[in-house]
């Protein structure tokens, strides 16, 4: 059980969808096959979300896509900046189908731009500022990242290509886990790359365990992981453990299981009432 916690200082909506109950025909392309539970899946991604409600998200739960095996890693459909949301192109060809409902679902929130040359899956990009890092991965394009540049340019981010080796995305290897701060796998990206920013290695015996959620103040991160949470523990972060271990054998992980769109001080937006769908 997680410890009750304060809200996220800015209310953000978290936009999930269940897991497929076709997710035994998901990609992969690290792992092996192996059997999984949607039932258990299911569960577990449940108390993901409610993990999110209790730190100030307020989810906009997509139904269930019973064709679309990979539909519930709802990251790798969209990059959400406060200015614009882009609909992005998956690498696999399995997952592109999945973009149409994400669209729909933030024409609402954002205005929408759409990747239109080349393939860029959400999990390969990581926003540190106004850079926008994307990972030179087997599902990421030079033609992508040129077409995101482009999309992205008018709004003051500058978009950087980032060679990653042995993962699958670029957030499989890094993620921003507070401020100024980087949790990162020495073995899967540099930590040079990304200059000004302070990055942790992960416990050695958990190279998978560099994919943590931040939400504010608190970090969701991998209940499977201690050694790299008891190391993260002692940078005084406020840890909030997830299993998500029916989800790994999909090569899922935290970050790509939502799609967060902080609300916005100014604009179209309203903060209240949200919907919950
Ligand atoms: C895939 O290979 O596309 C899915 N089985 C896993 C995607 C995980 N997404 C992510 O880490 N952003």
């Amino acid at each position: 059980m997680l410890a009750p916690s304060t809200p996220s200082p800015r209310l953000q909506r978290a936009i999930t969808r269940d897991v497929s109950r076709a997710i035994a025909r998901c990609e992969l392309t690290h792992l092996e096959r192996t059997p999984i539970d949607v039932d258990l899946a299911r569960r577990q991604h449940a108390a993901y979300e409610a993990a999110l409600e209790r730190l100030g998200c307020t989810l906009v739960r997509l139904p269930e896509e019973p064709e679309l095996p990979d539909s519930v890693f709802v990251e790798d459909t969209a990059l959400v900046l406060d200015e614009v949301a882009v609909i992005l192109r998956p690498g696999a060809a399995s997952r592109q189908p999945e973009t149409a409902s994400v669209a729909r679902a933030l024409a609402a929130l954002r205005p929408l731009v759409h990747l239109d040359a080349g393939t860029v899956d959400g999990g390969d990009v990581l926003r540190l500022d106004r850079t926008i890092y994307v990972g030179l991965s087997s599902r990421s394009s030079e033609a992508g990242i040129d077409s995101l540049s482009e999309l992205v340019a008018p709004h003051g981010y500058e978009v950087r290509g980032v060679s990653v080796r042995g993962c699958l995305h670029l957030k499989s290897a890094v993620t921003e886990i507070a401020e100024r701060l980087l949790l990162f796998n020495p073995e899967w990206v540099d930590a040079g790359t990304f200059a000004g920013w302070e990055a942790l290695p992960v416990a050695p015996l958990e190279p998978q365990a560099a994919n943590a959620l931040r939400l504010g103040e608190h970090l969701l991160c991998q209940a499977r992981f201690p050694r790299t949470a008891a190391q993260l523990a002692t940078r005084g972060l406020r840890l909030e453990p997830v299993d998500l271990s029916e989800l790994a054998k999909a090569e899922g992980a935290l970050t790509c299981c939502s799609l967060l769109v902080t609300a916005r001080s100014s604009g179209a937006e309203t903060l209240a009432p949200f919907e919950r769908t």
